[in-house]
């Protein structure tokens, strides 16, 4: 598979899973998931874990992967290979996982003594593809298998700290975001 093709799939497959991230961070506020419980001397998520961001997260996700797969067919056409279309659970998991795996990061900073919005560098830009793929995976095995080979796995690795990194420079810069991490 040519090097721009696994790129392009790579970043087409995890629109789903990284727009959520951002959706949350528009959609935030109101009621925190963790209801200000405590575990030891730290809250269990903190108020930068909200039900609306988390819901508007997963919409986002959910959208993105509606209108990808609208746009697939022509898309595939003009590039001269395919792009994916979402099955219905592939999306559910690249979504829902990208907002789990950002909650179970949260989860970790405070038992490791990190306040609301410390940095973790690796957890921070990597926490949502160690959730999503494995979901998808178990979700929706087949259209896994058929498009997360083990290159396009390897361009996600590499590529979405980089673009995570981007986005939320950006995001800080516009007065979106209170750290550019
Ligand atoms: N956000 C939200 N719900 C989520 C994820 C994010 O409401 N499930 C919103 C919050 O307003 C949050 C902002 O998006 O403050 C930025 O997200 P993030 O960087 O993940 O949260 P932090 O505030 O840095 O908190 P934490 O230290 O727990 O990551
Ligand atoms: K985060
Ligand atoms: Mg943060």
């Amino acid at each position: 598979m040519a090097v721009l093709e696994t790129v392009v799939i790579a970043f087409w497959a995890m629109i789903p899973a990284y727009v959520p991230n951002n959706a949350a961070v528009l959609g935030g506020g109101g009621r925190p998931i963790d209801g200000g419980r405590t575990m030891g001397d730290s809250r269990l998520l903190g108020d930068g874990k909200t039900w609306r961001g988390t819901a508007a997260g997963i919409a986002a996700g959910l959208v993105l992967a509606g209108v990808l797969t609208v746009l697939a067919e022509n898309v595939s056409d003009v590039l001269g290979f395919a792009v994916p279309e979402f099955a219905p659970l592939a999306a559910v998991g690249l979504a829902a996982g990208a907002m789990l795996g950002d909650i179970l990061a949260s989860f970790l900073k405070r038992r490791t003594g990190r306040r609301r919005g410390a940095m973790f560098p690796g957890l921070d830009q990597l926490d949502f593809v160690v959730v999503s793929l494995p979901l998808t995976a178990l979700l929706a095995p087949d259209w896994f298998r058929e498009w997360f080979s083990p290159a396009v796995i390897l361009v996600i690795v590499v590529l979405t700290p980089v673009l995570h990194v981007t986005t939320n420079m950006i995001a800080y810069k516009l007065g979106l975001k209170n750290e550019p991490w």
